[in-house]
């Protein structure tokens, strides 16, 4: 007799994935040095000091995975970790393992760096974006404490142009008045309505206290799901 299949708890499946192992594999400073493409990715991209590194941390539960920064614009590479299955030796055969990468980009509108630097970074992100069919989708991370400014709305006119299906998870939820949270929610899905390829529904989360990570494990293994890994 056919059963109707059970209805996949993503939230929980999520957590399993995200409790297993993690390493770090790869840094990449350089557009041709990217490591060969594998296991499907997921990045992690936003103004510097938005909050992608804590979010790195927050998801895989460990403290120290990605490096936080009280400085902006320290991360000036795309660096790559890999969940679940350990890493044994650390170089490209190896890294074909694993189910899952997430991806902490360099933080971009940072003004106290100098212009030439800030331009080297741009164009590595972007080459990354465009030539990466292993990318599932990019997280543009929003501080909430501030919603969508200028840079974002430009970052996300290169996503349109580079077909990379995107969405907006706004970071801090801690810092923000509960009050004002569902007010910052609106106004930033109002703002996405002018980008075609942005993903509609914004996430709101706080690395600090956890809120919201939970769902953003389980929308990881959505997608993962939907595309049969
Ligand atoms: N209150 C609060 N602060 C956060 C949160 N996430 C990150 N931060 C702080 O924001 C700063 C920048 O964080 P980091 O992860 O290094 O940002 P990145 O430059 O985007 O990687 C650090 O001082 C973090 O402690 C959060 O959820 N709540
Ligand atoms: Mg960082």
């Amino acid at each position: 007799m056919n059963q109707p299949a059970a209805p996949r708890d993503f939230v929980e499946e999520g957590r399993k994935l995200f409790a297993g192992p993690c390493d770090f594999i790869w840094a990449a400073a350089k557009i041709d040095g990217l490591p060969p493409m594998g296991p499907p990715e997921i990045a992690f991209a936003g103004r510097s000091n938005v909050g992608k590194s804590s979010l790195i941390n927050a998801l895989t539960g460990r403290k120290t995975l990605a490096r936080t920064s009280q400085t902006p614009g320290r991360t000036q590479q795309l660096n790559f970790f890999a969940l679940g299955e350990r890493i044994a030796a650390r170089d490209a055969s190896d890294i074909q393992n694993g189910r899952l990468r997430l991806v902490d980009m360099p933080g971009y509108g940072y003004a106290a760096v100098g212009r030439k630097k800030v331009g080297e970074w741009t164009d590595l992100a972007h080459a990354y974006l465009r030539g990466r069919a292993s990318l599932m989708r990019v997280f543009l991370l929003v501080d909430g404490r501030h919603g969508l400014k200028e840079v974002d709305h430009e970052t996300m006119k290169t996503f349109d142009q580079s077909a990379v299906s995107y969405q907006v998870i706004l970071t801090k939820l801690d810092a923000v008045k509960k009050a004002d949270q569902a007010a910052r929610v609106a106004e930033t899905e109002a703002g996405l309505r002018k980008h075609p390829a942005a993903f509609p529904q914004v996430i709101f989360t706080s690395s600090e206290l956890g809120e919201g990570v939970a769902e953003l494990r389980g929308a990881i293994m959505r997608l993962l799901a939907e595309r049969g890994a």
